[in-house]
């Protein structure tokens, strides 16, 4: 079914309808994704009421219900826990708040088919000073044998994805998502309390209008990456310099740059070669959406959505966007920086074997 621009479409209604083209499909990922929605409505509630929280409650400790107060990064994670921990779709939960994986409760139907990885809140810096911020899941298949899930199945390279989406938190909640038949993007009606189909069908555009990256680290950069935020700037001379955006939080960056096209980069630095963000729950989910909405992300060598995450918090290296864009900053490193991309070829080899 294709959806035209002016009927009203919920989250609800197009997850149904992509799982109507399955007809094998049991239903399972389908009520996964809509606990996921329903989770961001909540998680958006609070969020949206963040600021509040001094004025409203007392001592900072309690808020006008006498309950008390989680940081909003804890009770994010809560609420995608408790919202996945029961249905029996769910064989394993790994969140970016737990060193460890979180197993299904012991009272609770196991055999679900499908690992969630999530970072329940990206861009925590960001919350006290009231900009946007976002929620990242991954969804994978269950590969593991027996009931229960295991690291196996959370491991997985980014290629077999079942799923991937993303909430904004910004002047409206936006929830994105794909199951591999391209990029679908709502916005939450808070007074209907409804997510609404208003970004069918995401292409990211060819004709890029920013680069993002934390321009305060510029002397912890390799020649290659440096070099290549010139060309981005157009310093050189052989392009129109492009516009610098860099809001610090993952999430909104990148969703800012896959409706205006350009390029995100996290890069590596000779101290921390493989740089900041995480590999499964940051990369990965967002490498899947951006190559379904035809962009490309790179760990600098090659294909993140290749790469064989080997433990749950691994880092990475991420340059995501417009693919000739990414593919530049590829050829950038290859020439500048091949000691660089030696040492982080061998961690990365080293964390493998
Ligand atoms: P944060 O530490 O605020 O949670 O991955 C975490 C992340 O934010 C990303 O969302 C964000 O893009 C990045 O770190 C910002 O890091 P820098 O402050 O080093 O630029």
């Amino acid at each position: 079914m294709t959806f035209s621009p002016g009927s009203l479409i919920t989250i609800e209604r197009h997850i149904l309808e992509q799982q109507r083209r399955y007809p094998e499909a049991t239903g399972a990922l389908t009520g996964l994704l809509y606990d996921i929605a329903l989770a961001a409505k909540i998680i958006a509630r609070e969020t949206t009421r963040a600021g509040l929280v001094n004025i409203l409650g007392a001592a900072g400790s309690a808020n006008v219900h006498g309950e008390r107060q989680q940081k909003l990064d804890v009770f994010a994670d809560e609420v995608i826990f408790r919202m996945n921990d029961h249905t029996g779709r769910v064989c394993v939960l790994a969140s970016e708040e737990h060193d460890d994986l979180r197993p299904i409760p012991e009272h609770h139907p196991r055999g679900g088919r499908y690992a969630l990885i999530y970072d329940p809140l990206d861009g925590s810096s960001n919350i006290d000073v009231n900009v946007s911020i976002g929620t990242i899941f991954a969804i994978h298949r269950k590969v593991s044998v027996g009931e229960r899930g295991s690291l196996e199945d959370v491991l997985q390279p980014g290629h077999k994805l079942v799923a991937a989406a993303y909430v904004v938190y910004g002047s409206s909640t936006m929830l994105v998502y794909s199951t591999g038949q391209g990029v679908h993007g709502f916005t939450l009606d808070p007074g209907v309390g409804e997510f609404l189909l208003s970004h069918p069908d995401i292409r990211i555009p060819a004709a890029p209008t920013y680069y993002s990256v934390n321009q305060g680290y510029e002397a912890t950069w390799t020649a290659g990456v440096r070099q290549y935020v010139a060309w981005l700037q157009g310093l050189d001379g052989t392009r129109e310099p492009l516009g610098g955006r860099y809001i610090g939080s993952l999430v909104s960056d990148f969703h800012r740059n896959l409706l205006r096209g350009g390029v995100y980069l996290y890069p590596g630095t000779p101290e921390k070669p493989a740089g900041k963000l995480r590999l499964t729950y940051e990369a990965q989910p967002l490498a899947f959406i951006a190559a379904q909405a035809g962009g490309y992300a790179s760990d600098g060598l090659g294909d993140v959505l290749d790469l064989q995450p080997t433990s749950l918090h691994q880092r990475v290296p991420f340059f995501v966007g417009n693919r000739d864009l990414v593919e530049r900053a590829e050829a950038y490193l290859r020439t500048h920086d091949t000691e660089y991309l030696a040492r982080y070829a061998q961690e990365r080899q080293g964390a493998a074997g």
